[in-house]
């Protein structure tokens, strides 16, 4: 089976992050216009910290593309760091509670927690976004679109999102905050400036949807294939994500199966769309069952918990003394909710690339078209 590998190199303050992407077919347009934009995306959002103010990231192509195109072999992207300080920035001794530090100290034996935060932190994102816009690409060539945005900071949360993809990208790009909802995107504005004064962090909640995606993605044959599994794993190994929900996700195990199943109709109208006439009054399985897209669109969302740099610190110890110290602080963000709607944007479309390549091959992007056509054309005629 082609597998689409994507992985990171690098420290928060080394030279750069370093992403390798291997599987990844042939002949797919890169426009690192388009992975520029998405860098920036991850880098803005209201609640940011003076670190984004000293970087600028822009992907450089290292390998694997040529005239434009993807090629055969593996594909090296590189985002440079500006605060480069790897090598003289101050040893840390006071783990900060929520951080990686002290877990981190405990496995590696290791008395200096900058060896751990350096690759824990968030700044490691750049690469997976830079990744996820070369999978968006791959997916554009299927009319597959994937778009998130924020739903919640704290205790300020959105009204429901429109269901059309174009409208949320809309409201969410004209906002501040990344929420196409602009009242409570102004009150969840005024949040973030509460929790700054207080000295405070704030964490939030992001949703996402997938359009265009077509039925039996994944597998129902192994647990290591359904992709509902695979989303969740992706979405969750983003720093600070504690919660993944697809569908009514927490709120299916409140409800008696006759309000959580989605009613199947048929409608021949419909013949040419991902469902392939396949109808469905409700969406609560959020596109998935038996592990598999259901030709409905991917309806997931993801908790974030609170950055856990405090500029109030939390109770800690010295990591040498073992006496009682506050945690350490140099600065940190306020509320990076809106940086990583894009990064659950770019792993969720990572990982329905993967699938893709899984499902129609990955050598080229013309044989993966032919693929997915003779499969369409055979599924017609069910
Ligand atoms: C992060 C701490 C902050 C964030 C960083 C993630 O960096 P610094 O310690 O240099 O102020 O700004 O995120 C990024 C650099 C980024 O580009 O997203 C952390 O501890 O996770």
């Amino acid at each position: 089976m082609a597998q689409l590998v994507v992985r990171t190199a690098g420290e928060s303050h080394g030279p750069a992050i370093v992403t390798l992407i291997e599987g990844f077919p042939a002949g797919v347009p890169v426009d690192p216009a388009a992975i520029d934009a998405d860098l920036a995306r991850r880098q803005g959002g209201y609640g940011r910290g003076a670190r984004q103010q000293i970087e600028e990231d822009r992907v450089e192509v290292l390998a694997g593309v040529r005239h434009g195109r993807t090629l055969p072999g593996p594909i090296a992207l590189l985002v440079r760091n500006r605060d480069v300080r790897l090598e003289t920035a101050p040893e840390v001794h006071r783990p900060r509670p929520g951080h990686a530090d002290l877990a981190g100290a405990l496995k590696y034996i290791e008395p200096d927690m900058r060896n751990i935060l350096e690759r824990a932190s968030a700044r490691e994102t750049a690469g997976r976004v830079a990744a996820g816009a070369l999978a968006r690409a791959l997916l554009a060539e299927f009319g597959i679109d994937v778009v998130a945005w924020v739903s919640r900071i704290g205790a300020v949360a959105a009204s429901e999102a429109p269901a059309d993809a174009a409208r949320i990208r809309r409201g969410r790009d004209s906002s501040p905050v990344y929420c196409p909802d602009a009242q409570a995107a102004a009150r969840m504005k005024a949040a973030i400036d509460e929790a700054a004064a207080a000295g405070d962090t704030l964490g939030g909640v992001i949703d996402c949807l997938a359009t265009g995606v077509p039925p039996g993605l994944g597998s129902h044959t192994q647990w290591t294939e359904k992709l509902d599994g695979r989303l969740a794993r992706a979405v969750m190994s983003i720093q600070a994500i504690k919660g993944v929900e697809i569908g009514l996700g927490y709120g299916a195990a409140e409800r008696p199966g006759s309000r959580v199943h989605d009613p199947i109709g048929y409608d021949a109208a419909r013949r040419d769309e991902p469902c392939l006439g396949f109808i469905r009054p409700t969406n609560l399985a959020g596109g998935i069952e038996g592990g598999m897209t259901n030709g409905q669109p991917i309806v997931l969302s993801a908790a974030m918990k609170p950055i856990a740099t405090l500029k109030k610190p939390l109770p800690s110890i010295d990591l040498g003394t073992k006496a009682a110290e506050a945690g350490a602080y140099e600065r940190s963000d306020i509320c990076a909710v809106p940086a990583a709607s894009v990064i659950v944007e770019a792993v969720v479309a990572t990982e329905l690339a993967a699938a893709m390549v899984a499902r129609f091959g990955g050598d080229t992007l013309r044989l993966m078209k032919a693929a997915y056509e003779a499969w369409r054309k055979a599924a017609r005629q069910l």
